[in-house]
């Protein structure tokens, strides 16, 4: 079994992972570029391999590290994905967990530095965000080991039941029906990601992923009504709706104590 682990640059990705591999942790290279590769094995789990992702804010195409996260996500589909959130950046952070959910595979969410969150008097509703997220979501201390156990626990149980929560809707109205659109014309499990991906014209997701090279064509009058519609660019539309959601949600989801309110106004 192979859960892979996704998350932001300084989200505490480095620590979790040394945390659940211990000393079993065999680092090379992604292959074809120098973007270091490591996985280790589980702690007491020899059949359960933790594959390190490069640290990223995103899944669009633009860094190598990106580029290689998605391709193994989309490519490798690891059987199980934990995406470790810095609990204290929790709004930017959020920000790649929208993308990670669209992928349709087992996710569980760990929010990192519990520990810092604590002394600082902040909540997070793991299940409010759980219900919201429609994914299984945990808080951890990577750096204390506390939570770690039972993430890992959680990770393989989801892996196991193929546990695909329910994808939260981050789009509506037209721009929802345009990426629907969309999706009708492709196949598979990933077919919404795709879908979102080809909305944003990121079109080297056809060339990595040998889909019909006619569908930029064929998507671009969908994309095009949206945009004059709502006169910005494509993907300037997708990530305004991304962190309109989080917004909301965070505003929901993340209470501030009234000691840290205060010195936060
Ligand atoms: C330094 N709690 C706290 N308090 N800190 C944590 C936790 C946690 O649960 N998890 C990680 N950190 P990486 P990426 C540091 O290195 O694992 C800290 O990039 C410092 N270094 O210790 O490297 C962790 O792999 C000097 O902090 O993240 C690290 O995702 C002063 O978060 C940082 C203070 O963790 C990033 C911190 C010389």
């Amino acid at each position: 079994m192979i859960i892979g682990l996704a998350g932001n640059p300084n989200s505490g990705k480095t620590t979790l992972f040394n945390d659940l591999t211990g000393s079993s942790q065999y680092t090379g290279n992604w292959p074809g570029v120098t973007v270091e590769k490591k996985d280790g094995k589980l702690k007491g789990h020899p059949d359960v391999t933790i594959q390190d992702l490069p640290g990223i804010y995103s899944l669009s195409p633009y860094t190598l590290e990106e580029v290689v996260s998605r391709q193994y996500l989309v490519n490798e589909q690891p059987d199980a994905i934990i995406n470790i959130v810095d609990g204290t950046n929790i709004e930017r952070n959020l920000y790649l967990t929208t993308q990670l959910l669209e992928l349709g595979l087992p996710t569980l969410i760990a929010i990192n530095m519990v520990d810092v969150l604590e002394k600082t008097g902040v909540t997070i509703d793991t299940k409010k965000l759980e219900k919201e997220l429609g994914c299984k979501v945990v808080t951890i201390s990577a750096l204390k080991g506390k939570g770690t156990k039972e993430a890992a626990q959680e990770a393989i149980r989801l892996a196991k039941a193929h546990e695909v929560g329910k994808r939260p809707e981050i789009f509506s109205g037209h721009l929802l029906k345009a990426i629907q659109e969309i999706e009708g014309k492709l196949d598979g499990d990933m077919k919404r990601w795709f879908a979102i991906k080809l909305f944003e014209r990121d079109n080297k997701v056809i060339q990595d992923n040998n889909l019909n090279p006619d569908l930029k064509n064929i998507v671009e009058p969908i994309i095009t009504k949206i945009e004059d519609e709502e006169e910005d660019d494509a993907e300037s539309i997708i990530t305004s709706a991304r962190y309109e959601y989080i917004t909301k949600l965070t505003s929901q989801c993340v209470v501030a104590s009234k000691k840290q309110a205060k010195s936060l106004s």
